[in-house]
């Protein structure tokens, strides 16, 4: 399908797009509305949302950062914190917050809104929440959807936030160039809980509300940590932190760009590979639902002869 009936066709894409120009190379462009039409478009599925990703113009040298960390540990807040001194040096900047599913966060996403409310009027932020899909609680195909869509506009950077809750901070890594681990002194029964996973995941480590007590111990016992698990040439620095006071922003900036430029180029291949599997996954899985197999297993199971390994074959 063209562009042309895209055009048409969607009900999301108004009058007011200029003639000629298609949607997308107003993406290309840094125009913010025809942005956030392509992530709706994508997002619902709309008519047209599989030519969009097949045509976009994915910028691989876009920094994307994943921010992950336990609920409340101060990602939006460093977030917030990042873009304030990015975009103070002329830097645009792409945010992705994606809503954990869990019903114990959902203050969150009001607060994230107020947190970087003072950035939803500059012209170099954009900021979008994002409600996951995946029935996994992880990294969602939708999810590695848009943040190409994202990458097809003229960011510097784009951050995607989310809670790391068990699986899920291991599978934001397929999703972003650099993985930031937010920490604050109280994580430590966790960390021991989750070191293997939480050790392996982390480009950069952040521990932050270090006013709080127990900070420099902290910060010692996830140095050594680091140090001893280490297994690439990347010097996984460990930040301390106080997002409100925007302490430890500076290096935290300084530890994403220096990634980006040495150790980031390394895994594109397998980031690539990571996203190609959950997308195939997902497109495989699409017609499949665990309830029509038990209506289809519950027929089949009256024949005497039902076996479970021929059923998924001829499934
Ligand atoms: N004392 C102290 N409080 C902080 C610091 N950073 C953030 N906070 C506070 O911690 C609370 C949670 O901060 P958020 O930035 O919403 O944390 P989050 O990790 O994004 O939270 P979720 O998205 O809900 O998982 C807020 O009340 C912040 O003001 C810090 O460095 N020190
Ligand atoms: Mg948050």
């Amino acid at each position: 399908m063209t562009f042309a009936k895209v055009l048409k066709l969607s009900p999301y894409l108004c009058d007011s797009m200029t003639s000629g120009k298609t949607l997308l190379q107003q993406l290309k462009q840094g125009d913010k509305k025809a942005l956030a039409r392509c992530i709706s478009i994508v997002e619902n599925e709309l008519e047209g949302y599989e030519e969009i990703l097949t045509s976009l113009k994915i910028n691989q040298s876009i920094a994307v950062i994943g921010v992950t960390g336990p609920p409340g540990a101060g990602k939006s807040t460093l977030i917030n914190a990042v873009i304030k001194k990015l975009t103070a040096d002329n830097k645009s900047v792409g945010v992705i917050a994606i809503d954990p599913t869990s019903p114990f966060n959902y203050g969150s996403l009001l607060g994230d809104r107020l947190r970087m409310a003072e950035h939803f009027t500059n012209e170099n932020v954009f900021i979008r929440s994002l409600a996951t899909r995946s029935s996994l609680g992880g990294l969602s195909a939708k999810t590695i959807e848009i943040v190409d869509v994202m990458r097809s506009f003229p960011f510097d950077y784009i951050f995607v936030e989310t809670v790391g809750v068990g699986q899920s901070e291991v599978e934001v890594v397929g999703l972003a160039d650099t993985t930031v681990l937010v920490l604050v002194p109280e994580s430590g029964d966790d960390v021991q809980a989750m070191k293997s996973g939480i050790m392996e995941i982390a480009d950069v480590f952040v521990v932050n509300k270090a006013d709080r007590d127990g900070a420099n111990t902290f910060i010692k016992n996830i140095i050594q940590l680091v140090h001893s698990k280490s297994v690439s040439d990347w010097n996984t620095p460990v930040i301390k932190g106080i997002a409100t006071k925007g302490e430890g922003v500076d290096e935290l900036i300084e530890a994403i760009n220096k990634h980006h430029k040495t150790g980031a180029n390394k895994k594109r291949s397998y980031l690539m590979a990571e996203k190609a599997y959950r997308l195939i996954q997902n497109s495989r899985m699409k017609d499949i639902s665990k309830q029509l197999l038990q209506q289809q297993i519950e027929k089949e199971m009256k024949k005497t002869d039902f076996n479970l390994y021929r059923f998924v074959k001829e499934s």
